[in-house]
């Protein structure tokens, strides 16, 4: 168990910059992983996404911090603050920039935030892959005046270059720390979480006294639809006896949909987004008290 071996390190980093510079793509090409939904439409990415990255030598949590757009929503508004507060609370921030743009004013507002907060800074250049080496150093020069930055890393997200050193530089920058995740876990999506909180809370609702607490709900998909607007959710309310499930499902299936509805027009609310979902009620005998249940339903601490 790493948990609390000694020499492990963790902790927490905030990946900051304007939309487009490749965010995501860095997320998933350190993680291995497609988890961060691309996009050229900035929109796509208004959520924090965290990544978990575990290795022998420690665990890093990222945190895909929302760009700075007007929020379009009550969860656009939350997850904006959440990115603030975060970045005073990270142990690292990474601001990433396209090395084939100007600098603008996105970029500029990012910098008088960092001015603000007490956490080391490395600026990463991205996307060098499209730039001829001598392109570099003048960036380098123009950003350097702005800030100070712990240190300054040019990369290519897409093509992998130079992204070893970057992993190693934050690493270097961990201090000794648990493992907070599982070794297993990769994302972290605070958008499910908060679905499957919604669910639950119709169903304690509905049902009042005739299902206990003891019931969990799972988000086991969530994905847009094609048109980018529809979001298509699959969740399962487990319940421990059979006779729960019954209640929950309701005379010709009337409670179960009226809790799916209900449901529904809470997210729609919330994510200002057309909402397709789905719900199924399984049984699991017990599911409290089994470990691996309490982690997919991330109760894990
Ligand atoms: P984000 O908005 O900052 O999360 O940016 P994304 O990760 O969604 O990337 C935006 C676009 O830039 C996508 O089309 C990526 O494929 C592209 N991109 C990201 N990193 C690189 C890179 O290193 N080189 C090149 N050529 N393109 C990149
Ligand atoms: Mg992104
Ligand atoms: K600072």
């Amino acid at each position: 168990d790493n948990r609390t071996k000694k020499g492990f390190k963790s902790g927490f980093v905030s990946i900051v910059g304007r939309p487009n510079v490749g965010k995501s793509t860095l997320l998933n090409h350190i993680v291995g992983q497609k988890i961060a939904i691309m996009s050229n439409k900035p929109q796509t990415t208004r959520n924090k996404i965290t990544a978990v990255y575990t290795t022998e030598q420690g665990q890093v949590i990222f945190l895909d911090t929302p760009g700075i757009h007007k929020p379009k929503s009550k969860l656009g508004d939350y997850m904006v603050a959440v990115a603030e507060n975060t970045l005073n609370e990270v142990d690292l921030v990474l601001f990433v920039i396209d090395a084939t743009e100007k600098r603008g004013p996105g970029d500029d507002y990012i910098i008088e935030r960092l001015k603000q907060v007490k956490t080391p800074v490395f600026l990463v250049i991205n996307k060098i892959d499209k730039v001829h080496p001598e392109e570099l150093l003048p960036i380098i020069d123009e950003y350097r005046k702005l800030y100070e930055f712990k240190q300054i890393i040019p990369i290519s997200a897409l093509e992998g270059n130079n992204t070893g050193p970057l992993i190693q530089a934050i690493f270097d920058e961990m201090e000794e720390g648990p493992m907070y995740y599982p070794p297993d876990q990769v994302t972290d999506h605070p958008e499910r979480f908060i679905v499957a909180e919604l669910i639950r809370e119709k169903v304690l609702h509905l049902t009042r006294e005739e299902v206990p607490h003891s019931i969990a709900v799972t988000v086991e998909e969530m994905k847009r639809g094609e048109n980018g607007k529809t979001l298509y959710i699959y969740a399962a309310i487990y319940v421990e006896r059979d006779s729960q499930k019954g209640i929950l499902i309701g005379e010709r299936g009337q409670m179960l949909k009226e809790i799916g509805r209900r449901a529904r027009l809470d997210i729609e609310r919330l994510m200002g987004d057309k909402v397709f979902l789905e719900l199924w009620v399984k049984v699991k005998k017990d599911w409290r008290n089994q470990e691996r249940m309490l982690r997919n339903f991330g109760f894990y601490d």
